[in-house]
């Protein structure tokens, strides 16, 4: 409580202190067009966080052991999560890939290097053996949009094993694009999908902190503030009040809320 308190000072203080400020949407500067395959899949506000996703439908092959990486320009879009990493340091896909039929996956060892790369893999046994369908294969990484800039992603899918053939690698889709040497060719699609809100970002700088806790108070006090409305009405009561900011105050002190504070807001997931 005390430490609540602390906060609370802060951001009066804070309040007391800040002169009149302005934000725009995107005050990172700029905006971050993501490509594949050659083609533009969309653009993105620096700052805000989006999905990559990919489906592949490679009917004809029966697949028993496959592997895949994703790889991006680290300079423009960082790897922020996929799957869901546990304390032990493994990595559950469940909600990032289809869920049975994991049966490991991995990051790769450069994961935080240079050429940020995500590696998995996966095998069908007993539960699903045959030829791949479009939800076998949907995979989704998280990136975060941090210059402004153009970004290739880029995807590489390969068969390692198929069930009649046993080991007989080949690629699936490589560089985003399907091998237009199979017979039938597997199809693939991609796309991305920016954040809509990142919930408790009150003033929208793509960043969560005191000053959103600010920025909501002077507003409620009635100072000529635009606030984020799907950012700042967090406890979605269709105001902007005090008690969107003590949200963000708990939040930053570690405290419950209940909320979604502090989480990024995907449609597709909702
Ligand atoms: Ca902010
Ligand atoms: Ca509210």
């Amino acid at each position: 409580m005390k430490k609540l308190l602390c906060l609370l000072l802060t951001v009066a203080l804070l309040a007391a202190a800040i002169p009149m400020f302005t934000v725009s949407s995107s005050a990172a500067g700029g905006t971050l067009t993501v490509t594949s395959g050659g083609k533009v899949l969309g653009t993105v506000d620096v700052g805000n966080e989006f999905i990559y996703s990919v489906s592949l439908d490679s009917a004809g092959y029966s697949p028993y052991m496959c592997e895949g990486r994703v790889t991006s320009n680290s300079a423009f879009a960082e790897i922020v999560s996929y799957g869901t990493v546990r304390s032990d340091g493994s990595v559950s896909m469940d909600s990032y890939c289809f869920p049975t039929r994991i049966r490991n996956a991995s990051l790769a060892s450069n994961y935080h290097g240079p050429n940020d790369e995500i590696r998995y893999n996966y095998s069908k046994t007993n539960d699903g053996i045959g030829v791949f369908t479009p939800s076998d294969h949907y995979f989704k990484v998280r990136f975060k949009a941090v210059k402004a800039g153009t970004t290739e992603i880029h995807h590489v899918f390969s068969l390692l094993y198929t069930v009649k053939e046993g080991y007989i690698p080949f690629d699936l889709i490589t560089e985003n694009k399907p091998n237009a040497s199979l017979n039938p060719a597997p199809g693939f699609s991609d796309a991305i999908e920016p954040a809509t809100a990142y919930m408790g970002d009150a003033n929208g700088d793509y960043t969560l902190n005191v000053m959103d806790a600010t920025f909501i108070q002077r507003k409620s006090a009635g100072a000529n503030v635009t606030c984020v409305q799907k950012n700042a009405d967090i406890n979605n009561d269709g105001e902007i009040t005090l008690k969107d900011a003590l949200l963000i105050v708990r939040y930053q002190a570690g405290m419950d809320t209940g909320t979604k504070v502090g989480e990024w807001i995907f449609e597709s997931e909702q």
